[in-house]
């Protein structure tokens, strides 16, 4: 499967296939959305394919979804699933502390509640998402259509009073329209520069009304595995 792949690429591919060492027969696996979650939903296929691994996969995403039934995975809603025995997914940034920023796929929501729903996380990712503070990647955050702009605004006014560099934020655009979420809603990126309190910021963040959902996952994430152009993997 690893083929020709660019540098990039085969850093995604090497930790998603390490990722896939800690799923066994039976477990109900929580499947990540983005292009390193991708790689992973391809080795559980061919695991599920080639080796007979009987799992029933939750997907993070509509995409996610397809590509898991494409390859053979069983795919069973959360509700069926009731708790995730792992979930293995992408992010955006992580910290020492392993918090992360995740929702650059649009797909945070289902993520944060999927991740949340299991006995461990497994982050997937390479060398370039690891920072030493959170915030230089936009922090995505779940909006409802209803009032989104007055939402920005709200959340702007709350981010002065919030241990922030930045505190501007955007609309996510799809071509000309506002990007929408599986749910319908819509997504701001909050141009932050640097999160001092991410624990704190998430909290404040979700009073606001019209925010569903933020990107900050503290205290989720259990391992993150590291993949290498030249095939070393770091966990
Ligand atoms: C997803 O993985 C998103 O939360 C995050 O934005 C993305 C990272 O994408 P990629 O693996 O393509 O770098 O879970």
């Amino acid at each position: 499967m690893s083929g020709e792949l660019s540098p990039i690429d085969k850093a995604k591919f090497v930790a998603a296939k390490r990722a896939v060492d800690f799923v066994e027969d039976g477990m109900r696996v929580g499947l990540g959305t983005g292009s390193t979650a991708a790689w992973m939903v391809r080795c559980l296929g061919e695991m599920v394919r080639e080796d007979g691994l009987k799992i029933k996969g939750v997907p993070t995403s509509t995409r996610t979804a397809d590509l898991a039934r494409e390859v053979g995975i069983e795919v069973i809603s959360l509700d069926e699933a009731k708790w995730l025995d792992v979930t293995i997914d992408g992010a955006d940034e992580f910290d020492g502390d392993l918090n992360l920023i995740k929702g650059g796929g649009g797909a945070l929501l289902q993520e944060k509640i999927v991740a949340t729903a299991s006995d461990q996380m497994i982050v997937i990712t390479d060398a370039s998402k690891e920072v030493e503070h959170l915030g230089a990647f936009p922090l995505p955050i779940e909006v409802i259509p209803f009032g989104w702009q007055t939402t920005k605004s709200l959340v702007e006014e709350m981010l002065i009073s919030m241990d922030v560099m930045g505190r501007d934020s955007t609309l996510r655009m799809n071509g000309d329209h506002p990007y929408v979420t599986d749910e319908g809603n819509h997504i701001l990126d909050l141009h932050l520069g640097r999160i001092g309190n991410a624990r704190q910021l998430s909290l404040v963040l979700n009073q606001v009304p019209g925010v569903v959902e933020n990107g900050l996952f503290v205290d989720i994430c259990d391992v993150v595995i590291l993949g290498f152009a030249d095939g070393k993997v770091e966990t």
